[in-house]
C-alpha cells in the first residue's frame, strides 16, 4: 500500500453505514465526516491510521477481495451473489436485517404457477440465489436480471414474480404485491481480506473482538 493509512474499511452509505456507527464506536473508531453530507469517498477517522472508503453495497466484496480495503461490511445477499473465496467472514454483525422473498402481484395464482414442471418468469437483482431456490423446487425459471426497482416488473408484465429483499413490507404493499415465499434471512457480515488478517493481525483482531462484543444478541 502506498498510503500512510494502514487500515482501510469499506462501507456503503445508508443503512449499513448508519448501523455500523455504533460498532465502530465500540471499537473506538469515529468517522471525521458524515458520508450522507460530504461527497467525499475517503473518510478519515479519529485514528490517524484508519480510514473508511464509501462504495456501492455490491462493490464491498470486490474492494476487500483485492486488498484495496482490509475490512468491509456487506449483506449476506451481496456476499452469496458475489461468491468470493478470498474473503474471510468471521462475524455476522446482525445489522441491516431483512428477508429474501419471492413476491407476486396480489391475486396472482403463485401456487399453480410454481408447481414442479411449470415455467415462471422471475425478475431479480439476485440471479444465482433465485436460480438455486427455484431449481430446488423443480420449477423452471426464466431469470430477468434487473439492477433495482424489481417491484415494478410484475406490474408491467415483465415478470410473473420477483426475488427481492423485504424489511417492513411497505414497498410490496405500496405496489400491490405480496410475499409468497421466504428464501432466507439476511443480515450483514464483516468481511476481511485474508492476507491483511495475517499482516495486520494486531490492528484487525481487536476490531473483530470489539464488533463481536458490541453486536446485538442473536
Ligand atoms: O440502494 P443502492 O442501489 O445504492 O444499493 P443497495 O440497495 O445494494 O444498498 P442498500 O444500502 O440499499 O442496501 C445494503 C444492504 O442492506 C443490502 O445488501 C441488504 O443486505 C440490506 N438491506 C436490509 C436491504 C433492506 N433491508 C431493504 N429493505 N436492502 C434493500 N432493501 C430494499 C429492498 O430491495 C426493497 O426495494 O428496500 C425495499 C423494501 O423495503 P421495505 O421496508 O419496504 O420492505
Ligand atoms: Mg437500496
Amino acid at each position: 500500500m502506498t498510503s500512510s493509512h494502514n487500515l482501510t474499511i469499506a462501507l456503503s452509505k445508508g443503512r449499513i453505514f448508519d448501523e455500523t456507527l455504533p460498532l465502530l464506536a465500540a471499537a473506538g473508531i469515529t468517522p471525521a465526516e458524515d458520508p450522507e453530507k460530504s461527497r467525499k469517498l475517503i473518510i478519515d477517522t479519529n485514528h490517524p491510521n484508519i480510514r473508511l472508503v464509501i462504495v456501492r453495497a455490491t462493490d464491498v466484496p470486490t474492494y476487500v477481495q483485492y486488498g484495496a480495503a482490509d475490512l468491509g461490511i456487506a449483506g449476506r445477499d451481496v456476499l452469496t451473489e458475489y461468491g468470493g473465496d478470498g474473503l474471510y467472514q468471521p462475524l455476522d454483525l446482525r445489522i441491516a436485517k431483512c428477508r429474501m422473498m419471492v413476491a407476486v402481484r396480489k391475486g396472482f395464482d403463485y401456487e399453480a404457477a410454481s408447481r414442479p414442471g411449470s415455467r415462471l418468469k422471475v425478475a431479480t437483482k439476485y440471479p444465482d440465489i433465485a436460480m438455486e431456490h427455484f431449481s430446488n423446487k423443480g420449477v423452471h425459471v426464466d431469470i430477468i436480471k434487473l439492477y433495482g426497482s424489481m417491484e415494478l416488473a410484475p406490474l408491467v408484465g415483465l415478470s410473473d414474480a420477483i426475488v427481492d429483499l423485504v424489511s417492513t413490507g411497505n414497498t410490496l404493499k405500496a405496489n400491490n404485491l405480496e410475499a409468497v415465499e421466504h428464501i432466507s434471512d439476511v443480515s450483514s457480515r464483516l468481511v476481511v481480506n485474508k492476507a491483511a488478517l495475517k499482516l495486520k493481525y494486531e490492528v484487525i483482531q481487536p476490531i473483530i473482538d470489539a464488533f463481536r462484543d458490541a453486536r446485538q444478541e442473536a
